[in-house]
């Protein structure tokens, strides 16, 4: 009877993890180019949460640049300026765009200068441990970008 009870208790447990889980989709993934003699550019994307559970974003990484970070853009008296976020929440139904002017991935030091055209690969990593490998289309500079 015991035993019985607590099997019960297990598989309850095991569907609550089950469903409180996000899902984070990333759709029109791109990365500006960089232009001759820079070493920084910035990407942007499109995160939807289709999952039950808030998505949270730590950082990114890439084999293509050294840094990866996200950014998040503020503008103080005229001035935008960019900082360093820690924590990107992706709301259950919620979608987040990363976007110029606003919150984006900030990429240094290439290892190797990506050509318009070329696919950059990035991964997520999420709070929970989980790794989201995706890919940014390479878009020449002021081509789609609205600046
Ligand atoms: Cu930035």
């Amino acid at each position: 009877m015991k035993l019985r009870v607590l099997t019960v208790l297990l598989c309850l447990l095991a569907a609550g993890t089950a469903q409180a889980e996000g899902n984070l989709q990333v759709r029109d993934a791109w990365v500006r180019a960089i232009p001759p003699g820079a070493t920084i550019t910035a990407g942007y994307a499109t995160l939807s949460n289709d999952g039950d559970a808030p998505v949270t974003i730590l950082t990114a990484q890439s084999d293509t640049f050294r840094s990866v970070t996200l950014h998040e853009t503020l503008v103080s008296d005229g001035v935008a300026k960019m900082r360093e976020i820690h924590r990107l929440v992706v709301a259950p139904g919620a979608t987040v765009k990363l976007e110029p002017g606003g919150r984006h991935l900030m990429m240094m030091s290439p290892r190797k200068v990506p050509a318009v055209g070329d696919k950059v690969g990035v991964t997520l990593l999420l709070r929970d441990g989980k790794r989201i490998d995706t890919y940014f289309d390479v878009i020449a500079p002021g081509a789609d970008d609205g600046d």
